[in-house]
């Protein structure tokens, strides 16, 4: 998220970001629509930009805000992704509905990502006006979808680079455990 003192995207540089191999899904809150097309395309831009092919990319839409956790859930079910970037927009209204649906979503993208342990990205704007809003999702504060992006893609990576770190451990321990059976075996044999 960008505040005045912080900007995801400025402290994630290009030569980190690797996205060969990856599959990422891309859900789409259809309530302020003019705010989440706006976060829809500064994601996907951010994604080919770092080398992701059209073909790699899947969009769904939902009603709303609200819909983000079964369209997230259905993603990491039926399609085969990576990560899931889920934006959508909620402005605040007279009523409490808007702390219902951000609680809501929030809890419930929450749930999937540590159950599935697929990044499930947060890419809900939560503002007190439509302004607020239109700064996020390509004004003054950047581009809300743009940092999905990159946090997919770092997620992502993190999750490839322990998988691969936990697999060398697995081999160096097999390879060890052979060694050890070697020596014992080699040991009995000279006694006999
Ligand atoms: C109903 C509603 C309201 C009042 N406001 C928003 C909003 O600001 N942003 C948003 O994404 N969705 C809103 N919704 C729709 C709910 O997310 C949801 O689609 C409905 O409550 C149906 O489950």
């Amino acid at each position: 998220m960008s505040t005045e003192n912080f900007s995801l995207t400025a402290v994630q540089t290009e030569t980190e970001l690797d996205t060969e191999g990856m599959r990422i899904g891309i859900v789409v809150s259809q309530w302020n629509s003019e705010i989440t097309r706006a976060l829809e395309a500064g994601a996907v831009q951010t994604l080919e930009k770092y080398g992701m092919s059209k073909d790699d990319i899947v969009v769904r839409y939902v009603p709303g805000s609200f819909e983000l956790t079964v369209g997230a859930l259905l993603m990491t079910e039926y399609v085969d992704m990576d990560a899931v970037i889920c934006l959508g927009c909620v402005i605040q209204g007279e009523t409490p509905h808007f702390d219902y649906i951000c609680r809501g979503v929030s809890f419930g993208l929450t749930k999937i990502a540590a159950e599935t342990g697929i990044p499930i990205i947060f890419g809900v704007l939560t503002t007190l006006n439509k302004e607020q809003a239109l700064e996020r999702a390509g004004g003054i504060h950047g581009n809300k979808g743009e940092e999905a992006a990159l946090t997919a893609i770092r997620m992502i990576t993190l999750k490839w680079d322990m998988m691969d770190e936990a697999a060398g451990i697995k081999k160096k321990q097999k390879l060890e455990k052979q060694k050890l059976e070697k020596q014992k075996l080699e040991e009995q044999q000279i006694e006999e």
